[in-house]
C-alpha cells in the first residue's frame, strides 16, 4: 500500500507540473483528491492493512493529501501570474500612438467680426439689441424719416413681401425699437448686429445679403465729439493698431449732421497704396447726430436728450482686416476659404 501511495503521489505532482490551464489544475484536484478521487479510493483498502501499519499508512497518506494540496496551490498562484501576464501584454496600449483626428469646425471669419465688435463695444458699457430680419416698412423707413420718394424704397432696391413689409434694408430699424422699449428712459446705449438684405447686385464687394452692426446712443448732452471719441476708439481696437480717423459730412435721412468715418489705411498706414486706391483712407461706416423727428417719433424730447448713431458693415470690415479680395467668399461655404481661419 506503501508503493502504491508513493507511486501515486509521484505520478500525482508530474501531472500537476506539466498542466497549462487552470481548468485541467482543476480536474487533477478532483482526480487525485476529490471524494472520488485516486487518493480516497487507495485508502479504502485501509481495512486489509495490519493494525500496526495503519497509523503509519495513515499519516503517509495525510503527508501525500498535504503535498498534493501545496503543490495544486504554488501551481495554481502559477498559472493565475501567467494568465494576468498574457491579459496586460493583450491589452497594453501604445500611448505614444497619434490619435485619430477628428475634424473641428471654427468660427466663421465674419461672425468672428462680429464678436470682436460686440466684445470692444460691451468694453464699452453698450448692451447687445436684437429685431426682426422680416420688418415694417414703417419700422425700416417712416420711423426713420425716410420719404415715400426715397430711392432705397424702391421695389428695386429692397425685397418686399407685401406693399407693407420687406426684409430690413439696415439695422437702423433697432434704433427705434430699442428707443420705444426704453419708453423715455436714458441712457439707450445699444448696438445691434445682424443679417440685412438689398437687391444689390452681387460682386466683390456686395451681396444682396450681408451683415451690418448699429449703435446708437441717447442721453443728455451727449454731442458730436463722444461720436468721434468712441468711434476712433473702437477702430484702434479692431484693427489692433493706431490709426488716424477722419469725418467727412454725409447724408442719412435720420442723422443730422451726417458723416462717415474713414481710418487711415491698415495696409500702407496712409501712403496710398491699391487697398485704399491711393487715397489713404479708408471708409468704415456711416454715423450722425439722431434726427430730432426720430427721437420724437420714438417719444424722447428732442429739446431735452440728444444721441448719435452708427451705422457698419463688417462684410466689408473683414475683407480689409483679413486681406480678403472677394465678399462672396463668405456666403459659399468652401472649406477650402474657411479653414484658413481655424485660429481666429
Ligand atoms: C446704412 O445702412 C445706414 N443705416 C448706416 C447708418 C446707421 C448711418 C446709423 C447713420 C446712422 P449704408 O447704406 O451706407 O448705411 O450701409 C452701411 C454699410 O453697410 C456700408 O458702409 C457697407 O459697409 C455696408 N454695405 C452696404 N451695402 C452693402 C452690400 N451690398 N454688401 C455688403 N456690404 C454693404
Amino acid at each position: 500500500m506503501k508503493d502504491r501511495l508513493q507511486a501515486l503521489k509521484e505520478e500525482a505532482a508530474s501531472s500537476i507540473e506539466s498542466v497549462s490551464t487552470l481548468e485541467q489544475l482543476k480536474d487533477l484536484r478532483v482526480r487525485y483528491l476529490g471524494k472520488k478521487g485516486e487518493l480516497t479510493a487507495i485508502l479504502r483498502g485501509m481495512k486489509d492493512v495490519s493494525p500496526e501499519e495503519r497509523p503509519v499508512i495513515g499519516s503517509l497518506a495525510n503527508e501525500i493529501r498535504s503535498f498534493l494540496e501545496q503543490e495544486i496551490a504554488a501551481k495554481e498562484d502559477q498559472l493565475e501570474r501567467e494568465a494576468l501576464e498574457d491579459r496586460l501584454r493583450e491589452e497594453k496600449l501604445d500611448v505614444t500612438l497619434p490619435g485619430k483626428p477628428y475634424p473641428v469646425g471654427s468660427i466663421h471669419p465674419l461672425n468672428a467680426v462680429i464678436e470682436q465688435v460686440e466684445d470692444i463695444f460691451i468694453g464699452m458699457g453698450f448692451e447687445v439689441a436684437e429685431g426682426p430680419e422680416v420688418e415694417t416698412d414703417s419700422y425700416n423707413f417712416e420711423a426713420l424719416n425716410i420719404p415715400k420718394d426715397h430711392p432705397a424704397r424702391d421695389m428695386q432696391d429692397s425685397f418686399y413681401i407685401t406693399p407693407e413689409i420687406l426684409l430690413r434694408t439696415h439695422t437702423s430699424p433697432v434704433q427705434v425699437r430699442s428707443m420705444e422699449a426704453k419708453e423715455g428712459r436714458v441712457p439707450v446705449k445699444i448696438i445691434c448686429p445682424g443679417k440685412v438684405y438689398r437687391r444689390d447686385d452681387d460682386d466683390a464687394t456686395h451681396s444682396h445679403q450681408f451683415t451690418q452692426v448699429e449703435g446708437l446712443v441717447v442721453d443728455r448732452g451727449i454731442a458730436m465729439s463722444e461720436l468721434h471719441g468712441i468711434l476712433a476708439t473702437f477702430a484702434e481696437k479692431l484693427f489692433g493698431m493706431k490709426l488716424e480717423t477722419r469725418l467727412r459730412p454725409s447724408f442719412f435721412p435720420f442723422t443730422e449732421p451726417s458723416v462717415e468715418m474713414d481710418i487711415s489705411c491698415v495696409q500702407c498706414g496712409g501712403d496710398g497704396c491699391r487697398m485704399c486706391k491711393n487715397s489713404g483712407w479708408i471708409e468704415i461706416l456711416g454715423a450722425g447726430m439722431v434726427h430730432p423727428r426720430v427721437l420724437e417719433g420714438a417719444g424722447y424730447d428732442s429739446e431735452r436728450y440728444t444721441g448719435f448713431a452708427f451705422g457698419m458693415g463688417p462684410d466689408r470690415i473683414a475683407l480689409l482686416k483679413y486681406g480678403i479680395d472677394d465678399i462672396r467668399h463668405f456666403y459659399t461655404n468652401d472649406l477650402r476659404f474657411l479653414r484658413q481661419f481655424q485660429s481666429v
